[in-house]
Formats: structure tokens, sequence, C-alpha cells
């Protein structure tokens, strides 16, 4: 440590605020002091005197001698006598001084030719020796002289100061952008800069995530226990998941628990357009944080250069990624364990990740993070509405149960768009709906009841999406329905929402119920108008995929048989080469037309034998455009499972209250009770998701 440093830390004790030192303050004084030179006259104090006072002065002998400086000013000192008696008090304004050797008086002349002419004449009666003494003298400026070529150099070098300090780019701190380039651009956080204000109960859901990383921090903060018993300390982790489901915030959190300094950079953040920037970077990133141990380095999406190298398609084209990745590598092994620096890398998608990335002894550990479930949604949902003005008939439990597949980015985005809306409605609080409004508008888009769309097209669009639900009901293993809506809503017209049920398996049956229903709606255009439309377009690709997946992925065609095509490592991409012969190819392709001829043949069947119903459910459709299970209910009666029982929806399993607030939110929900039947009616995912 500097002195300097010493010093701030003293004055941070002493309660004294840093002394701050700005260098315009020292342009401002050389400036001032310049003014002030060239008003200061060394030439003398003499009073500025007229021609008459002149001619009086050399009449009455008074005059010593003159000095005609530059040929430009006389300078007149007067006798001796002359100031002790103190005969031009007046014209002065003061005593004339007889001590002073600088001049009484001072008087302007044209030309030094026409003032000798002149003062000849004036005293032409007096004898030689009596006449005044002149000189001539030249004087140099040197204040003048001296601006005169300071001035322009300290212009330049200001001007140039001034654009290079503009072309240190905003806010990467000072000096310029060309000479750190080598420089990593790892924001810092610490004490002196910015704090983390993240810890481990701001981090909501995530529990198993959690458990592992809490372990981290322990290494960090008691490090002694851990290499005591010879213990070597991780060195890498890596957070695996989905995006949107906290991966930083989880990073973050380390560091704020941990209490130590954190660089946080992204992947992408060290590659750049020179050769090598991006291995200098990693060098010097190593460099600032072994300075600051113990600390986190944490790496955004690492991917960016951490991809498996040499299996680009474009050969060779990416060495400056490799060198960086090569130079992330070697530093990861240059540093001993026990140095406190531990690097936390995230990433959405470990498998493409370079081998030497992930073996031992660099990022060995993984951590997974995944979507949360509905538990650690409301957990989740309970951590975002803390700052809303919240209505009475809020539910989160409900809000929850119809968010699956919601990462806690989208849940934010929720909270936060029930805000806006609800203000947008005027309400002085947020309601349920407007929170049942935004997680509509986060999954399906903006709705669009202006869309401008011909009775014909709105038919067909009732009946597309009437084949849907008729299906979806019917069949015992498809999703539940929420509701049907044929207002415009993003890029659909119209679409028939599910509550996806977060099953970890699915069977083959669900998978064929489900395509049956996706299929519905083309069959029903069909069926009821003999003509087929653009509009399946979203379903037909759900469809396709789903078969294909089927086939080649799950093992579920008898043709093929038990063989998978899925490459769980990622690294062989199949762009090119297909791993099976072109016979087994015309297999797949054989077995997916059929899957999905079958199922629109049973959708067609089904649809063919609850006509009368689908008639119904359309017209229903055209008249509200929006319709719940309800309504289906009283067309078609109670839902039925496979055995032919009526499946009755389960309701949310309540849980032990979880903080202050759960129990805030179960008296709510008390006092909803009643209401509580009508909340099955909303609705999850459209089915063209
Ligand atoms: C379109 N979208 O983009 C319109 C707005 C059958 C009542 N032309 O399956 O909305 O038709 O169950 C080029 C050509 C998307 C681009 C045709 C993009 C077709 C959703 C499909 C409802 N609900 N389909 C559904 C739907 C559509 C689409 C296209 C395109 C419809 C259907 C999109
Ligand atoms: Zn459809």
């Amino acid at each position: 440590m500097n002195e300097k440093e010493q010093k701030n830390k003293q004055n941070k004790k002493q309660g004294l605020p840093k002394p701050k030192f700005n260098p315009t303050f020292i342009y401002i004084g050389i400036a001032v002091l310049f003014l002030i030179l060239s008003f200061i006259d060394f030439g003398g104090n003499g009073k500025e005197i007229g021609w008459k006072e002149f001619v009086t002065m050399v009449k009455s002998n008074d005059i010593k001698k003159i000095v005609v400086v530059n040929g430009e000013t006389a300078e007149i000192f007067l006798t001796e006598d002359a100031i002790t008696s103190q005969k031009y008090k007046d014209i002065s304004g003061n005593k004339n001084s007889v001590l002073s050797n600088s001049p009484n008086f001072k008087m302007s002349i044209g030309s030094i030719d026409s003032f000798q002419n002149q003062l000849d004449e004036i005293q032409k009666d007096k004898p030689m020796e009596n006449r005044i003494d002149i000189k001539y003298e030249k004087r140099t400026d040197y204040v003048s002289g001296l601006m005169s070529w300071v001035i322009p150099i300290l212009l330049f070098f200001g001007i140039w100061f001034f654009l290079f300090k503009k072309a240190a780019g905003g806010g990467m701190g000072g000096g310029s952008q060309i000479f750190n380039i080598g420089k990593s651009k790892a924001k810092v956080f610490d004490k002196e800069n910015l704090k983390i204000k993240v810890d481990f109960k701001d981090v909501a859901g995530m529990e198993e995530a959690k458990v592992e990383i809490i372990e981290i921090v322990d290494f960090l903060k008691n490090s002694k226990k851990y290499t005591r018993l010879g213990g070597k300390i991780p060195k890498g982790v890596l957070l695996v998941g989905p995006p949107g489901t906290g991966k930083t915030l989880l990073a973050k959190a380390v560091a704020g628990e941990a209490d130590v300094p954190f660089f946080s950079m992204s992947g992408s953040d060290f590659v750049e357009m020179f050769v090598g920037v991006g291995a200098s970077r990693v060098r010097d990133l190593f460099k600032q944080a072994k300075d600051k141990s113990p600390c986190i380095i944490f790496i955004d999406e690492i991917d960016a250069i951490g991809r498996a190298r040499g299996k680009n398609a474009n050969f060779n084209s990416n060495d400056e990624r490799e060198n960086t990745l090569n130079q992330l590598l070697t530093e990861m092994d240059g540093f001993e364990s026990n140095s406190g620096v531990i690097i936390i890398a995230a990433t959405n998608r470990a498998d493409i990740l370079d081998n030497a990335l992930t073996r031992a002894g660099r990022f060995d550990r993984q951590i997974h993070v995944e979507l949360p479930d509905m538990k650690e949604r409301k957990e989740i949902f309970l951590v975002h509405t803390k700052n809303l003005k919240l209505g009475k008939d809020v539910d989160l439990n409900l809000f929850s149960k119809q968010t699956p597949g919601f990462s806690g980015a989208d849940i934010a985005n929720v909270c936060n768009e029930s805000a806006l809306i609800a203000a947008r409605n005027g309400h002085n609080e947020i309601t349920k709906q407007d929170f049942l409004d935004a997680i509509d508008r986060i999954i399906g888009g903006l709705e669009k009841r202006h869309k401008l769309i011909t009775p014909e097209e709105k038919k067909t669009i009732a009946y597309h999406e009437g084949g849907h639900a008729t299906i979806s009901w019917i069949l015992p293993y498809s999703h539940p329905l929420v509701k049907v809506t044929i207002v415009p809503r993003g890029k659909a017209l119209g679409a028939a929402w599910y509550m996806p049920e977060e099953r970890q398996l699915t069977t083959k049956e669900q998978i064929l119920d489900e395509m049956c229903s996706a299929l519905g709606g083309r069959a029903s255009e069909e069926i009821n108008f003999g003509k087929i439309s653009t509009g399946a377009l979203n379903d037909l690709e759900k469809v396709t995929k789903q078969a294909y997946a089927m086939v080649t992925y799950f093992g579920m065609s008898p043709e093929i048989g038990n063989i998978s095509f899925y490459d769980s490592s990622g690294r062989n991409d199949y762009s090119f080469t297909k791993p099976y012969s072109e016979k087994v190819a015309e297999l797949i392709d054989k077995e997916v037309k059929k899957i999905i001829d079958e199922q629109y043949e049973r959708a067609k069947r089904i649809l063919r034998e609850h006509a009368d119903g689908l008639k119904k459910l359309a017209e229903k459709l055209l008249e509200k455009e929006v319709i719940f299970a309800e309504d289906l209910e009283n067309i078609f009666g109670k839902r039925k499972d496979s055995n032919g029982k009526i499946i009755i929806e389960n309701e949310l399993t309540e849980d032990e209250p979880l903080t202050e607030d759960k129990i805030k939110q179960e008296e709510i929900q008390e006092t909803n009770q009643s209401e509580k039947n009508e909340e099955k009616e909303t609705k999850i995912k459209p089915s063209d998701d």
C-alpha cells in the first residue's frame, strides 16, 4: 500500500472527506496569474501627463532627465528640488517620492523626431548644459513576449488533452481506450466501489442451488477450515441453467454473503476486434483478482469464449476466441488452489463447453439452477410483490399455479407489468385481474382487439379454436383447458389456453393426445368448411417436431425400435452428416407421417362424433369471444379420464407459512374462499406455444 492510500485511510478514520484534487483549479490558477502579470506595469507607477503640464515642467527647469522607452513613452524624472517642494503633488495625486528610481511622470509621444524637435523648440533659449538630458531605451516586455508563445502551446495541449479524455469512452473509468484495450473490462464490486447489496435473503426459490452455493461462501470465509486438513479449495464453479433463472443473482449473493470483492464480466467482454486482446484481458483480470484476494470472479455467458475448440464449421476463423480460452485455461492452472480466488461462471449450455474447461481442477463443480416449481415461484412472487401495492383479492398461490415454466425474470416481469396495467386501468391497488392480464400478456403478447378481421375469418378462427377445445376436452390425457379465445393476441389470431401439468415424465399416450388436440384446429376447418387455411402453421410445426422427437429421440415408433439419435453431449452437430443411413431416414419420415396422419384422422373422427357440441361451442365463441372451462362443461359434460371417471381438478395444496408475508397472504385467501371456484377459469398456456 502506498502513502496516498494510507493517507486516504487515515482521513476516513477521522471522518474527514477525501481531499479532492481537481486539475481544473490549476489551469484556472495559471490563467489568473498570467492575467495579473500582464496588468502589472513594471515600467513604474508614474502618472500620465499631458503636453501642457510637460511644457510647464520644462520651462521651470524641474525635469532632471527623460527616458524615451521604445520610442513611445517618455518617462519623466523630476529634479530633487521639485520633489522636495512637492510642486506637482496635485497632478500626481500623491506625494512624489525621491527614493524611488522609477519615473515621477509619464507621457505618450507621437514619434521621437517630433518630440525632440518640440522639446528643442521649448528650451531653445536655455544654454546647452541646462537642457534636459534625454535617453533612449529599448525594453522588451517579457510578459507579453512569453505569453505570445506560451498560450498557443497551452491551447494546443489543452485541446489535445480534451480530445483524449473524450476518446477514453463512457463509463469505463479514466484513461484512453486505446491504451486500456488490453485491460480487463470487469466491473468491480468492493467496499470502495459499488457495494453488493444482495445476499441469500434476496434469493428466492432455487433451494438446491442455494445449498451448494452456501458451501462456496464457506470456502471463502473459513478457508482455513478446509485447507487445514490438506484439502484444496475448488477454483471454479459453473452455474448452469436456463436464462432468467437468476444465475447472476446467485453469484452476486455469494459475494455479498462472503463480503469479498466481486469482479463481474461477460464472456463477450473479452473479445475485441484486435488479435490478442482477449488473452491480455484474461491476464489482467486474474492479476487484478489476485491483488484483491480473497475474491470472486464472475464470468457471465462463458460459452461466448468457452465453446469447444476446433469444432466449428468455419475453420480457423475463430483463432482469437481460442486464444482467449487458452489463456483462461492457463490462468486457471496458474494460480494456486488456495489463493482465495474463486471463479464462478454462468452458462445456459454446459454441454457445448470445451472439455478442458470442465475437467477437474477447473470448472469441476457444476451447480444446476433450474426453473422454479410452483412453491419456488410463490417465493419469487413474494420477493417481487414486496414493494407493490396489492389489492385484497390478490392470491399469490393462484399466480404461482398459473405460471408454470416461468423463470424468475418472467415473474419479475409479470409483477412489474401488473403494476403498469393497474395504473393504466386507474386502479388504486393492483387487483387479481391486473395480475392475470399481466400473465396473459407475458405468455401471449399484446392483445389486438382492433385487428381487422372479416366475418368469414372470424368464423374460421372460432371453428379452429373450437376444434382444439373439443378434442382436448374429450381426450383423457390432454392438458386441462383453461379458456378459449378468438381475440387476437401477439402473432396468433386465436388460442386455446391450457394449464400444462408440471410433470417429469410424459407417456406416449399423453403425447399422442396432445398431438391430436393440436391437429383439431385444422381438422375442424376441414370438416366444417371443406377448406383449410394457413392458420394451422404453428399447430403443424409443433406436431411435426413432437413426432420427430418421438421417433428419433424417444424410441416410440415400433418400426425404428428403441433407438435414439439424441446426443446429450451436444458435441457432434449433425448438420452435415446424419448418424443414420438413407434407408433409416426414409423410415423415420414414413413413421412420422404415419403418426401425424393417424392423429389427424382421429381428430376428424372425434369432431364428427361431437359435431353438435363443436357447433354450439363455435357459436358461443363468436358471441362471447372468450369462453372458459365452465362453458365447455355445460356443452360436453364433465371431463372423464381414461377409465371413464370424472376428472376432479386437484386443488392447490396449502403449504406451511414461509414468512410473515405468507401469513398475511393466507388471511387474504381466507377472505376470498368463496371466490376460489372461479379462479380456476383462468388461463395458462396458448395451444400454439
Ligand atoms: C398471420 N397468424 O401471421 C396470422 C396473423 C388459425 C385462427 N398471417 O393455431 O394465429 O395465421 O389455435 C405467413 C403465413 C403465422 C406467416 C402464414 C405466421 C401463419 C393459432 C399462423 C389461429 N391457434 N396462426 C392457432 C394462428 C396466423 C401463421 C404466418 C402464417 C388461427 C392460429 C398464425
Ligand atoms: Zn390452432
